[in-house]
């Protein structure tokens, strides 16, 4: 049994703690932290766990918790996902690595320095089922080799603070994860556009906005983020290849077909629709620590991520294409399986 501490009980938190309670085989919640105590205790109380910390780093030293769950808010990744480190513990660590391309670096530095992989980045989209079948499909060669890749990003609504910058740090950054991924090939450069607002955003936001990336191997990636959609959560992607095109397929829902329309019901949250992958990732993370091998994306994805990010924010306020330099890879993150599974494209 691996013995799990959650940091962080809002959204995030309260999802992991929730999978772990009831979905994950060989894991055991034990303990959650959280600076406002009653939301910790609201939590601890659901989940039914009696270790309750204010304070993270508590968490972390408590020799009763093998691995940690970084779900607090992103300043505060880096400390605790450094203090992971120095406690020789397996990390998951929400998304982003850390809240600026230089901390995510110290992360990355510090991993680099111990020589082993405890950082597993809460990338989930690279267990939802159709994104893997898509994966797989694109590595066995069924469309040739890609040449585009769409993936759109819509969600109903946000919080008025979710500005600008948010739409690529918070919202872009999983089609960055999903893409390099997908394709095993780096970012090199990226261009933001944002056109008319929808009348839903504050003013001076952009939303939606696109993103233009430009990869190693040549595939162009047209991102589409709309954060104030309305209509629900819509996650789309479709890659060309030379021999044909993928394109994702939404989770199987039923057609239901009355009163003169046919109608399916959409998702309206990203737990909703992501619901299998959270559980999928929980599941690959708690048998990765019990053998000992690291899946899921590294610090080192989760470094390319912001940094990648950085520049979009760049290329969005200047309105210019911003060049992206991913060439200092440390030696540890040399052969991660996906990079060996792709190697051919
Ligand atoms: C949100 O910020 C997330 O992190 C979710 O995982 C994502 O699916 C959602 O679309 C984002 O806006």
């Amino acid at each position: 049994m691996v013995s799990v501490g959650v940091i962080g009980a809002g959204l995030m938190g309260t999802t992991h703690a929730r999978t772990l309670a009831t979905a994950v085989p060989g894991a055991e919640l034990t303990a959650i932290s959280d600076t406002v105590s009653e939301q910790a205790e609201r939590l601890a109380h659901e989940v039914a766990v009696d270790r309750v910390y204010g304070d993270a780093p508590e968490l972390i030293h408590d020799p009763g918790v093998d691995a940690v769950i970084i779900a607090s808010t992103a300043p505060t990744h880096e400390e605790f996902a450094l203090a992971c480190l120095q406690a020789g513990k397996p990390v998951l660590c929400e998304k982003p690595l850390a809240a600026t391309a230089a901390a995510a670096r110290q992360v990355l530095d510090a991993e680099a320095a111990l020589g082993r992989r405890l950082v597993q980045v809460g990338f989930m989209r690279r267990f939802d089922p159709g994104y893997r079948e898509l994966k797989a499909a694109l590595d066995g060669g069924a469309i040739g080799a890609p040449l585009i890749a769409y993936s759109t990003h819509r969600a109903p609504t946000v919080p008025d603070a979710f500005d600008s910058e948010m739409v690529i740090t918070d919202t872009v950054v999983h089609d960055v994860d999903t893409i390099r991924w997908m394709l095993g090939q780096e970012m090199t450069g990226v261009t933001v556009l944002a056109g008319r607002p929808t009348s839903q955003a504050p003013a001076g936001v952009h939303d939606p906005q696109m993103v233009v990336f430009e990869c190693s191997g040549g595939v162009l990636v047209h991102v589409e983020a709309f954060v104030r959609a309305q209509y629900g959560y819509d996650i789309r992607c479709e890659v060309v290849g030379e021999a044909g095109t993928l394109t994702l397929s939404p989770p199987a829902t039923a057609l239901v077909h009355r009163d003169g329309h046919a109608t399916v019901d959409l998702p309206q949250r990203f737990q909703e629709r992501f619901a299998d992958a959270y559980i999928a990732e929980l599941t690959a993370w708690i048998a990765s620590i019990a053998d000992g091998t690291p899946v899921g994306a590294s610090a080192w994805d989760g470094h390319a991520a912001t940094v990648i990010c950085e520049a979009a924010v760049e290329s969005q306020k200047t309105h210019r294409p911003v060049a992206i330099d991913l060439s200092d890879k440390p030696s540890l993150y040399a052969a991660q399986p996906e990079e060996l599974l792709v190697a051919g494209h």
